[in-house]
């Protein structure tokens, strides 16, 4: 047994790239040629495979880690003498592809008009890559080198670049298509297209650098497209550019998407939790066992829910779930306009709540809660407590009151898990804070253990560092029910959104008072609108009438809460 030191080897013009993902870890065995780390360029993504087989002993890298070439990625327990005899400098026979920046080659041919044809330029060793990406569309004005296509190997996904610039008439490839060095790509049109030099192909792993490559095989007519560079393994240039014209491919290395097509995963539907939102092996797995767990539904409806969430807003989509399109208007055809993005976090609640919304078969009951008493004690607990610097608003009442009323009813406190319910036996109430970046939802634990006046002091501190941008995301996490209180604001009543996984939400508005019939007279009293909305999964409408009435009985009366 020997240790050696497993290297970057040679990326081609690259200096550095960015460690992205980790293929292996400590104790995992590995064959010669395994890929044991995807690395990342801002125009390629690329995998380092392993020059020895053995066992990982350690890994020298993390994620974000800038390497270059000669970089050490692991340590690897390797058997017999060979190993020894094979040191770091061995990446030059390995057989993954490495892709670096487009080499200018050939020169332009003289210009002419009228088609031209664009060709697959020498990837080297590659055979058979498949067409996983087209940038690009009939109508289009394609400047030379601009990429036309992306496609991918086993072990790389390069973008193929135009020979020649002029307009697009036709793409001579589909998605899934497999090319090889010649076949017709595209055929552009126009004076312009064969005026400019054309794309290159690049260099590649080391192997090669003693061999030059013959030169790729010229397109027909008047494009002598790409012209080899040095060597045999000649890789365009490559994938990932994120200002490509495709949108919505999901960002993956070759090993995950072919991991995931091995198991039928559907990676558009993955949420990447890699760098840069890239779905990783674990997030396809992930994927794997949700489904697993029955939740494949659950989790296509979420997927298209979100890519629904993401095009509505900018005017587009609708189809995802079999709806008529999002209605296109130009509207500064009707007088002047001013387009804005969205704050993030506008974007991420707005996907959540469209979830949300489309997900839970929620019902509203509205019913009103009479805090006349409440709210003259509320009043005169101020007044005492002035100094203390601690206002106490209804809201910290209402969170009390609906621990008690979670207690009672604990279908509310709830969470559904397939087929089950989860039970939670602590309180952690959320309440929606209105900041300038957005909806946000601190969340204020272990209410049931807590006073009033601690409720108050949290609740202000918590809404104060949302309005500031500040809270943390354990402060945001674990709610068990949410309240929504508009009674600052006015409105009479609402239907809120349950805030998934929780399976109920309270809606408050502004308390008036109304005349209510005593027997003998109609009184003056202060009546608090609530809007209790619940999943009809986990909750019947009886029950939720309940949950209202009592709470309405405490808010009445808040020594009922003692009993
Ligand atoms: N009826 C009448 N008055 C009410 C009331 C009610 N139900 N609730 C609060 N008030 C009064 C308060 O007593 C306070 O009055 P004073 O200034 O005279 O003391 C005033 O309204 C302002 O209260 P507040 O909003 O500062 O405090 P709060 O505890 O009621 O609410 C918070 C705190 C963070 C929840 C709130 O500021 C907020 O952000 N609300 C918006 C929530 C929201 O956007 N929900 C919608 C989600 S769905 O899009």
């Amino acid at each position: 047994m020997a240790l050696i030191d497993i290297q970057v080897p040679d990326i081609g013009d690259f200096d550095e790239v960015t460690v992205i993902e980790l293929l292996v870890k400590p104790g995992d065995t590995v064959a010669a040629e395994q890929s044991l780390i995807t690395v990342e360029s801002d125009k390629a993504s690329m995998e380092i495979p392993s020059s020895h087989a053995g066992v990982v002993k350690e890994i020298k890298v993390k994620l974000d880690d800038k390497v270059k070439q000669g970089s050490v990625v692991l340590t690897l327990e390797v058997a017999g003498a060979g190993a020894a005899a094979a040191p770091a400098a061995a990446p030059a026979a390995q057989a993954a592809p490495v892709a670096s920046a487009p080499a200018p080659v050939a020169a332009a041919p003289a210009a002419a008009s009228g088609p031209v044809e664009v060709r697959v330029p020498d990837i080297g060793d590659f055979k058979d890559v498949v067409v996983i990406e087209l940038l690009a569309k009939p109508g289009d004005t394609i400047k030379a080198e601009q990429s036309l296509v992306t496609v991918e190997s086993d072990k790389a996904s390069m973008e193929i670049p135009s020979s020649a610039a002029g307009v697009l008439k036709e793409l001579k490839v589909k998605l899934g298509d497999t090319v090889n060095i010649g076949d017709l790509l595209a055929i552009l049109e126009g004076s312009a297209a064969a005026a400019v030099p054309v794309a290159a192909p690049v260099a590649p792993a080391a192997a090669a650098s003693a061999a030059p490559a013959p030169a790729a095989t010229a397109s027909a007519a008047s494009a002598p497209a790409p012209v080899a560079t040095t060597s045999a393994a000649v890789v365009a240039a490559p994938a990932h550019n994120p200002t490509a014209l495709a949108v919505g491919l999901p960002h993956a290395s070759p090993s995950v998407r072919k991991f995931a097509s091995e198991l039928g995963v559907p990676l558009n539907e993955v949420k990447g939790n890699g760098p840069k939102g890239r779905i990783t092996q674990d997030d396809v797995q992930t994927f794997t066992k949700s489904v697993m767990a029955g939740a494949v539904q659950t989790l296509a409806i979420a997927a298209s829910q979100a890519a629904t969430a993401k095009a509505a807003p900018a005017g587009g989509g609708g189809s995802e779930l079999g709806l008529i399109p999002w209605p296109k208007v130009d509207f500064a055809k009707f007088g002047p306009i001013e387009r804005k993005e969205m704050g993030r976090i506008k974007k991420i609640s707005g996907a959540n709540l469209l979830r949300n919304a489309i997900m839970i078969p929620a019902v509203t009951n509205h019913d009103d809660a009479d805090i006349t008493d409440l709210e003259a004690f509320r009043v005169s607990t101020n007044k005492e407590n002035e100094k203390s610097g601690v206002k106490v608003t209804m809201l910290a009442f209402l969170i009390k009151a609906c621990v008690a009323a979670l207690k009672k009813y604990p279908e509310f406190n709830s969470s559904l898990d397939g087929d089950a319910l989860i039970y939670k036996q602590y309180y952690h109430i959320g309440f929606a804070a209105d900041t300038p970046n957005g909806l946000m939802v601190p969340v204020i634990k272990d209410c049931d253990k807590k006073g009033i006046l601690q409720i108050s002091q949290e609740m202000g501190e918590l809404a104060k560092k949302a309005r500031d941008g500040k809270l943390g995301p354990a402060e945001m996490s674990g709610a068990t029910f949410t309240i929504s209180s508009l009674g600052g604001i006015g409105g009479r009543y609402f239907t809120p959104i349950i805030n998934a996984p929780e399976v109920s939400i309270l809606g408050v508005c502004k308390s008036q008072i109304e005349p209510k019939w005593d027997g003998k007279a109609f009184q003056p009293r202060l009546m608090l609108p609530l809007s209790l909305t619940w999943d009809h999964r986990v909750i019947d409408g009886a029950a939720a009438a309940r949950f209202n009435a009592y709470l309405g009985q405490i808010l009445a009366d808040f020594r009922r809460i003692l009993l």
